[in-house]
C-alpha cells in the first residue's frame, strides 16, 4: 500500500530551511503519472548558505569541529546513522520505490547496502586513526619524514535516481568518515529518500553544518555547487554529458573531481557455461532495476552455438515476468523513472527498429497497463556495431545481443565501446575466464556472475566512464588529502 510523502525543506546547518525563492519541484510517481507531493528547489544563494554552513563545521574557531575530530568520534556518528536506516527500513524502502519505480523487494535491498556501507564507512574511520604520522623510510638519517592524512574540506556530492539513498551514501559515508563536511545534491527525479536521510541525521544529533542536503535542479542547484570556490571537491555519478560539464566548471577553480559516469557494459557468454544459469545472470544483469543501472550488462555476446537456445530461454523469462506497480507483491519491473526517460528508451527501440534491428521480444508499453512509465523487458538482435543501440547507453530494460564464434572476435566485441565500467564473463574455463578478464576495458570485471557489488570493493570505470574510484578504501581516499611532513632531525648544520 502506498504511504503519504513527507513534506520537507532544505537541510542546512542541522535545520530544515525554506529555499531562497521558495520554489517546489513536484514529485511524479512514475507508475500512476500522479503528482503525489514536492520538494524544495535550491538556488545558488542556498547553495552559498550552506558552503557557508559547512566550512562552519569544517573547522570552527575553537570548540570540537569535524575536521579535527578522531575517526572514532565520527564512526559513532555513522554508525547511530546505520541503525536508524535499518530501523526505518519498511518505510525507506516503500518511498524510494514510489518515487523511482523500483520493485519494492530490489528497494529494501539498496535500504540494506545504505546501512551497510555507514557501518563500513564507520570501520574506515575507525581505522584512519592508525593510520596518522605513517613514517616513510628515507636515505639519510638527516631528515625524517611521515605523512598525514587528512580531509580534504567542504565536499560537494551530485547523486542520480537510479539508487537514490545508496548513490548518496556511497559519496556521503566515506567523506564523513574521512572528516569532510559535504552538500549533498540528489536528483530532482528522486529526491525523497535522501531528504529522509537528513531526518535521520537530525535524529541523530549530526553535528550542524556537517551534511547538508540540497534538491534542486542541476543547473540551479548543481551547478553553482560545481564552481563554488570554497567546495573543495565534487564527487559526481551520472551522465557522461552532465560529468564533463562539471568537470569544466570545476576545472576553473582547479578543484579535484571523481566522476562516475554511463556505461555500455558486455556479458559474454561461451557455449560451456550452464544454460539456465547463463540466463539467470543476463537477464539479472540488465534488467535489475528496470535496466537503469550504469554498469547494466546490456550487451549480450554470445557464442554462436548457444545462441538460439540461450534467447529461447530469454524470451520466455520475458513475456513471464511479472510487470506491476512496484508496491504490488511479486513485481519483477516496473515503470522508468519519468517520462522523459520513457520517451528517450522508446526512441532508442524505434531508432533500432529503423536502422534494421529485429525486436525479438517487448519493446512497447505493457498492454495491461493504462498508466505509468512502463517499458516491457526488450531484446534486440540483429544489431550491428555502428548502431545507436550498441554504441549507447539506453538506461532501460533493453537488451542487445549479437553472437561471436572466436574468443578474440568476443574480446574485440566487448571491447568495442567509448565506455570502460563493467564487463562480465560466463565459463567454466577459468584460465579463459582470467584472459578475458585481463583483456577488457573496464574498471569491474565479473567472472560468472554480473553486478553484484560490495562496499568493501572498488567501484569505478575506464574511458568515458569516468574516474576515481569510489567504495572499499579506494572511495575513503578520494576525500583524503596526504601531507608530507619532514623534519631536519640532525644536530650538523645545514
Ligand atoms: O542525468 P544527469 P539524467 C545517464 C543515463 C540517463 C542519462 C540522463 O543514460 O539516461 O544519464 O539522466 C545533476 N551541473 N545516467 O538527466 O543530468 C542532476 O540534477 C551540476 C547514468 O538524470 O547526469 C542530477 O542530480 N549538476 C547514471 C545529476 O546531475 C547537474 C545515473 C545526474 O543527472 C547539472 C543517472 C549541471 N549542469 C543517469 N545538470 C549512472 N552513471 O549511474 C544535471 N545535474
Amino acid at each position: 500500500m502506498a504511504i503519504p510523502i513527507p513534506s520537507r525543506q532544505l537541510f542546512i546547518d542541522g535545520e530544515w530551511r525554506e529555499p531562497v525563492k521558495k520554489n517546489r519541484i513536484p514529485i511524479i510517481n512514475p507508475a500512476t503519472e500522479q503528482i503525489i507531493g514536492d520538494i524544495p528547489a535550491a538556488t545558488a544563494e542556498d547553495v552559498e548558505i550552506a558552503v557557508e554552513a559547512a566550512q562552519k563545521a569544517f573547522s570552527r574557531n575553537g570548540g570540537r569541529d569535524w575536521s579535527s575530530a578522531t575517526g572514532a568520534y565520527r564512526a559513532k556518528y555513522l554508525r547511530a546513522i546505520a541503525a536508524k536506516i535499518t530501523e526505518r527500513k519498511a518505510v525507506l524502502a516503500k518511498l524510494e520505490a514510489i518515487d523511482c519505480g523500483k520493485p519494492l523487494e530490489e528497494a529494501a535491498w539498496d535500504i540494506d547496502d545504505v546501512a551497510g556501507c555507514f557501518e563500513y564507512n564507520a570501520d574506515l574511520a575507525e581505522a584512519l586513526d592508525s593510520k596518522q604520522n605513517v613514517p616513510i623510510s628515507l636515505p639519510t638519517e638527516t631528515f625524517k619524514s611521515r605523512v598525514l592524512r587528512e580531509p580534504i574540506g567542504v565536499v560537494g556530492l551530485i547523486t542520480p535516481w537510479n539508487y537514490p539513498m545508496l548513490m548518496a551514501t556511497w559519496k556521503v559515508a566515506p567523506a564523513l568518515a574521512a572528516g569532510c563536511t559535504a552538500i549533498l545534491k540528489p536528483s530532482e527525479l528522486a529526491s525523497v529518500t535522501c531528504l529522509e536521510l537528513a531526518e535521520v541525521c537530525k535524529e541523530v544529533g549530526l553535528p550542524p553544518g556537517v551534511l547538508n542536503i540540497l534538491t534542486g535542479l542541476g543547473p540551479e542547484a548543481g551547478a553553482p555547487l560545481a564552481s563554488h570556490p570554497h567546495v573543495d571537491k565534487i564527487a559526481f555519478t551520472g551522465s557522461s554529458a552532465t560529468g564533463s560539464k562539471i568537470m569544466t566548471a570545476a576545472a576553473q577553480v582547479l578543484k579535484p573531481v571523481t566522476l562516475e559516469l554511463g556505461g555500455k557494459s558486455p556479458i559474454v557468454v561461451f557455449e560451456d557455461f550452464d544454460l539456465d544459469k547463463a540466463a539467470e545472470w543476463v537477464l539479472f544483469g540488465c534488467f535489475w532495476t528496470n535496466g537503469q543501472i550504469c554498469s547494466a550488462t546490456s550487451r549480450l555476446l554470445v557464442h554462436e552455438s548457444i545462441a538460439a537456445e540461450l534467447l529461447d530461454r530469454l524470451v520466455k523469462w520475458c513475456k513471464n515476468i511479472k510487470i506491476s506497480d512496484p508496491l504490488e507483491e511479486g513485481c519483477r519491473l516496473g515503470p522508468v523513472v519519468s517520462g522523459g526517460q520513457y520517451n528517450k528508451i522508446m526512441n532508442f527501440i524505434s531508432t533500432a527498429k529503423s536502422e534494421g534491428a529485429t525486436i525479438l521480444s517487448g519493446g512497447a508499453h505493457p498492454q495491461h497497463l493504462k498508466k505509468g512509465f512502463y517499458i516491457e523487458p526488450t531484446i534486440i538482435t540483429d544489431v550491428t556495431t555502428s548502431m545507436q543501440i550498441w554504441r549507447e547507453e539506453v538506461f532501460g530494460p533493453v537488451l542487445c545481443v549479437k553472437t561471436f564464434s572466436t574468443e578474440d572476435e568476443a574480446i574485440e566485441l566487448a571491447n568495442d565501446t567509448h565506455y570502460g565500467l563493467g564487463a562480465a564473463v560466463l565459463s567454466e574455463d577459468l584460465r579463459r575466464c582470467e584472459r578475458m578478464t585481463k583483456a577488457f576495458q573496464a574498471g569491474i570485471v565479473w567472472v560468472n556472475c554480473s553486478q553484484p557489488c560490495f562496499c568493501q570493493a572498488p567501484w569505478g570505470g575506464k574511458k568515458r566512464s569516468g574516474f576515481g574510484r569510489e567504495l572499499g578504501e579506494w572511495g575513503l581516499d578520494t576525500y583524503l588529502h596526504v601531507k608530507q611532513v619532514t623534519q631536519y632531525v640532525s644536530d650538523e648544520p645545514w
